[in-house]
């Protein structure tokens, strides 16, 4: 294909991305991403990925090498679909309030950014008359995506390691590695230049050197990824996020003023909302969080994750109103969830902790509850 035609082939695509609702649409090479392997495998070595087990090396050497996903691969086509929405408007709820990442508000954007790639591809193999090789990534998959998007001029890094593009950092990614040959778009050259603001907004101090996150300390890692309890020390830190956070992106110059608007199903579902009252959370059966959370990416965190979540945000809370659901779920059937509740009720206090907790430590089993009991108790007695 000469240079005019990979550009026509190129506008053509990207006309049609944008008719499909993407906000962001870029092209690069298939060329391999050397730089970004180096720092992630770096950042693996320092062990920065937690518990993450799925993020190795080898993992790390294919996202960074497209023509190893998709033998044949010339291009990539890099998508961005804005989720970008006021979480603040009129929480309807009463009682101490939990808070949900924006991203996570709606439908499970795997599914949603996919479906749309994938009418993009059968669009392009109508124009073509023929169906191009494609592989298409969306999040899980093995693709270092942000080095993608950057590359292909979608934007840069921020210093909180979010991709930046002029309408700001609430958006997804997807990519479509294929054997077309596209003329590739120029990198953005930019940076944040000196502001700093969302290192010092970060709760736990989780973005280090410049351009990178240490997961281990990141609430986006804790309350998501993260299957055990959650450090003692930093749950005070959690504050009432209970599902991801977004505070290196609200803090960010780039996301104030309008943005695009969020691509359909990715606004925030009205049930149970950005930020959900967070008793009946606490009281949730798997039924009923199974239904709640039906097509949402919440339920990545499990029952028994997000449970333990709203636990410490309501320790956090400060609120005695939150005694005596805690109280109850001092029975949950999880004992993740129990050592979360106690602490809990450590943080909050007051007789009616303080004798709950005596109680649950005479019937409590399981050697980690006990500690967190005991300790709790210890907490709630200091006190006046
Ligand atoms: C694992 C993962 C996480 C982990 C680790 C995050 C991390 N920074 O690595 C955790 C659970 C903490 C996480 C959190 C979030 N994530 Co996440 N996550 C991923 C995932 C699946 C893999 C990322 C990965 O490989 N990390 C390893 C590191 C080494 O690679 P990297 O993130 O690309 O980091 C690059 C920078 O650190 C950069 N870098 C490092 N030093 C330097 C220095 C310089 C000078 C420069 C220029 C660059 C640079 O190079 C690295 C390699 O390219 C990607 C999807 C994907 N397949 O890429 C989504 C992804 C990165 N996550 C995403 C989102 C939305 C989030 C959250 C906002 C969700 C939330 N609200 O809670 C937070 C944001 C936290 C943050 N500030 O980054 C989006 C980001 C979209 C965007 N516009 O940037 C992605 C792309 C998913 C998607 N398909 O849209 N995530
Ligand atoms: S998502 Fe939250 S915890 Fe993670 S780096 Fe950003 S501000 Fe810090
Ligand atoms: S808050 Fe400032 S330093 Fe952080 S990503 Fe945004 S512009 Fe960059």
């Amino acid at each position: 294909m000469d240079t005019s035609s990979r550009r026509e082939l190129a506008d053509w695509i990207k006309r049609e991305a944008r008719a499909l609702g993407f906000a962001l649409v870029g092209i690069t090479t298939a060329e391999p991403f050397l730089e970004a392997e180096q720092r992630a495998l770096a950042w693996l070595r320092e062990g920065r990925q937690g518990e993450m087990a799925w993020l190795t090396p080898q993992r790390m050497r294919l996202a960074a090498r497209p023509t190893e996903l998709l033998p044949g691969a010339r291009s990539v086509i890099v998508v961005g679909a804005s989720y970008r929405q006021e979480p603040e408007t009129a929480p309807a709820a009463a009682g101490p309030l939990g808070r949900i990442a924006r991203y996570a508000g709606g439908e499970d954007y795997h599914d949603l950014l996919r479906a749309r790639m994938a009418v993009l591809v059968d669009r392009l193999t109508h124009h073509l008359g023929v169906r191009p090789r494609t592989r298409l990534f969306v999040d899980s998959s093995p693709l270092l995506e942000r080095e993608a998007a950057a590359r292909a001029g979608l934007g840069f890094y921020g210093k909180n390691s979010m991709l930046l593009s002029p309408g700001g950092s609430y958006t997804l990614l997807g990519a479509i590695v294929t054997d077309l040959e596209l003329e590739p778009d120029t990198p953005v050259v930019k940076d944040c230049g000196q502001c700093r603001l969302c290192l010092d907004a970060c709760p736990t101090g989780a973005l280090y050197d410049g351009h990178a996150v240490d997961a281990t300390r990141c609430l986006s890692y804790l309350t998501i990824e993260l299957r055990g309890p959650i450090p003692t020390e930093l749950r005070p830190a959690l504050g009432n996020w209970i599902f991801g956070c977004d505070v290196c992106q609200e803090v960010c110059p780039y996301n104030r003023g309008r943005g695009p608007l969020p691509l359909d199903g990715l606004r925030a579902r009205p049930s149970p909302g950005p930020q959900p009252a967070l008793i009946p959370l606490l009281e949730l059966d798997q039924a009923r969080f199974s239904a709640l959370f039906r097509g949402s990416p919440v339920k990545r965190a499990k029952r028994r994750g997000l449970v333990r979540n709203v636990a410490v945000a309501l320790g956090n809370s400060g609120d005695p109103a939150a005694v005596p659901a805690l109280v109850r779920a001092l029975a949950d059937p999880e004992p993740l969830v129990r050592g979360h509740v106690a602490w809990a009720l450590g943080r909050l206090s007051g007789g009616q902790a303080v004798s709950a907790l005596r109680g649950a430590l005479a019937l409590e089993v399981d050697p980690w509850v006990r500690a967190e009991l005991a300790a709790a108790l210890r907490a709630a007695q200091r006190v006046p």
